[in-house]
């Protein structure tokens, strides 16, 4: 119930943004703050997160990485069912083995089609939101090694970003 609340006013504050502004200097796609890290559920999967802002209505419908990295990529959304943890990040809940994977508060994945770029509007994927999964890694991800993320937006086509590993 959280998130819900939160959509509203992210929307007033970029609605107040564009129009303070007015201008059409930001014409060019965004994509910045590319991270990467191992999942906390296994070392087999992987996710990438990355802070996306489009010049007009788009929509991210695609994601792929090459097969030296991972064997599939999906783009996911972290889905919080029950009660919230509190000061959690989900990392606790997401745990292997840790036995509470039934508990009242639960954290899942699920494929999503497509994530909304509404026009000028920061769209973040972030640990808990959204995130491109990378299913099947080849290899463990090293931190501070970049591999290129393939990104296919529906207006904007493809697009290629770098995605450095991190601690996360
Ligand atoms: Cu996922």
């Amino acid at each position: 119930m959280k998130k819900l609340m939160l959509i509203p006013i992210a929307l007033i504050v970029v609605a107040g943004t564009l129009a303070a502004c007015g201008g059409s200097d930001d014409e060019k796609l965004e994509i910045s703050d590319v991270w990467s890290r191992t999942s906390a559920v296994s070392q087999e999967n992987g996710a990438v997160y990355m802070t996306i802002k489009s010049p007009v209505d788009d929509r991210l419908v695609k994601a792929s990485v090459s097969t030296s990295i991972g064997a599939k990529t999906e783009i996911h959304e972290t889905v919080t069912s029950g009660s919230e943890t509190e000061g959690g990040e989900g990392q606790e809940a997401m745990k292997p083995g840790d036995g509470e994977m039934g508990g009242d508060a639960m954290m899942s994945m699920r494929p999503v089609s497509a994530v909304d770029l509404p026009a000028g509007q920061d769209v973040v994927l972030a640990p808990g939101g959204y995130h491109i999964m990378i299913l099947e890694l080849a290899k463990p991800l090293q931190i501070g090694e970049t591999f290129p993320v393939t990104l296919t937006l529906e207006t904007a086509g493809e697009v290629q970003v770098d995605a450095t590993v991190k601690e996360g």
